[in-house]
């Protein structure tokens, strides 16, 4: 063993000193080095506003621990999806967080393999934790009436309703409409970003988007909105009203009702934010309002005996809670789950985040894309 020594030989040291020398050097006679390395210059590239939010260059990682906001990554999904689960993790940190060092939790209703645990652990720059879901925040409530339910499975999938015969979707959309926010690993967390197996993150993400939802105040971020399977949400519209009548309290003065309702209301538009991606505040669906919307949609069944997504009730809880500019559009996050991409559209945003999509797959103003009707509502 004494020839294993520990500390650098002359040769190793040698070397040291070459490399700080050259560092040195190119900091006197390189003026752009020395600017881009210097902490001051990193550190004011942090300072908490918009405007700020442009730079090219990464912030430092040392500097950036102090910053972080207070935030992780959830990724539900199967033991079977690990490699499209390492697909994804693995384009989110080469694009953004092999700087920003955010925690993952995965979450599952059995517990991850082996196999998943060390794939994924080794390689994410933060720590991962794996979390098994509660019995009951996943599988069929015993109040539900499984006759009725499997009626309406079997209905729905007779008329080639997308995932119309899927029990597991269903307590899926059920888990991540009312639960998600409440598991052990996530409770420690105010944000986080949704993160699914297979999907794409096509640019570089050069500023912290957790932290600008802090600084901007926002709720609610979302980079694709569409129109819903109306077939999937029968009756959902009539309970929010109910709800809505029976607490006008938590209906937000200034809110988004004008872009989910053409009329006042009355009826749902059916647009929503795609919600496989997601940036929010968990104290949002933690706070009395969602909370309660929640069980009351729970107590009418329709995540059983109709098909109810998560997205449309997240969206329609933040459209009508969320005040005017608590959400946010992310022009800049290029991001893609199949079939629909978000290509940002400003040249710029393109060049910054050095995007790979074809700004031409862009879905934002799509026949079935909502964010027209999003960018007229907040502009009036
Ligand atoms: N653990 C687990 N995850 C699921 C299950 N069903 C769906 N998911 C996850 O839930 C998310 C949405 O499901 P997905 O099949 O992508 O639905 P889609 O995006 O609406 O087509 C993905 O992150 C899936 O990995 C399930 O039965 N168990
Ligand atoms: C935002 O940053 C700019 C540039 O550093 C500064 O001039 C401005 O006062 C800041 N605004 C706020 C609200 O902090
Ligand atoms: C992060 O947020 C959670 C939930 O709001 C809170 O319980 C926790 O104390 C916060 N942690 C820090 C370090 O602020
Ligand atoms: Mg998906």
């Amino acid at each position: 063993m004494n020839s294993l020594s520990l500390r650098p030989g002359p040769i190793a040291l040698l070397i040291l000193g070459l490399i700080f020398s050259l560092h040195l050097l190119a900091s006197f006679t390189h003026e752009e080095y020395g600017r881009v390395t210097s902490i001051s210059r990193i550190a004011s590239k942090l300072s908490p506003n918009k405007s700020t939010f442009t730079g090219n260059a990464f912030p430092n990682d040392q500097i950036y621990s102090d910053k972080r906001a207070n935030a992780t990554f959830v990724i539900l999904c199967r033991n079977n999806q690990l490699w499209d689960t390492v697909r994804s993790v693995r384009e989110i940190e080469d694009r953004f967080n092999n700087v920003y060092h955010y925690p993952y939790v995965f979450l599952n209703e059995v517990p991850f393999t082996e196999e998943f645990k060390y794939r994924l652990s080794s390689i994410v720059s933060s720590k991962a934790e794996f979390g098994l879901i509660p019995r009951d925040h996943w599988f069929q409530p015993d109040w539900i009436d499984e006759d009725k339910a499997k009626k309406s499975r079997d209905k729905m999938q007779s008329e080639n309703i997308i995932y119309g015969g899927s029990l597991s979707y269903r307590n899926m959309c059920r888990f991540n409409s009312g639960f998600f926010f409440r598991h052990p690993l996530m409770q420690k967390y105010k944000w986080y970003w949704r993160i699914e197996p297979d999907v794409h993150f096509h640019c570089d993400i050069t500023f912290d988007p957790f932290r600008y939802m802090e600084e901007q105040n926002k709720i609610y971020a979302f980079t694709i909105s569409m129109v819903e399977y109306e077939a999937t949400i029968p009756t959902l519209w009539g309970h929010v009203r109910d709800f809505v009548q029976k607490n006008p309290q938590y209906v937000a003065k200034n809110n988004y009702m004008g872009f989910i309702s053409d009329n006042a209301g009355e009826k749902y538009n059916l647009c929503h934010f795609w919600s496989n991606f997601e940036i929010a505040n968990m104290e949002f669906w933690r706070g009395e309002a969602y909370m309660n919307f929640f069980e009351y949609l729970d107590s009418k069944g329709g995540f059983y005996y109709e098909r109810w997504g998560d997205a449309p009730v997240h969206s329609i809880a933040a459209a009508i809670f969320a005040s005017r500019d608590q959400i946010h559009f992310f022009d800049e996050i290029g991001y893609e789950h199949a079939p629909y991409t978000h290509c940002p559209k400003e040249r710029d945003h393109w060049k910054r985040g050095r995007c790979s999509c074809n700004p031409k797959t862009n879905f934002d103003f799509d026949g079935v894309s909502c964010l027209d009707k999003y960018v007229k509502f907040i502009h009036t």
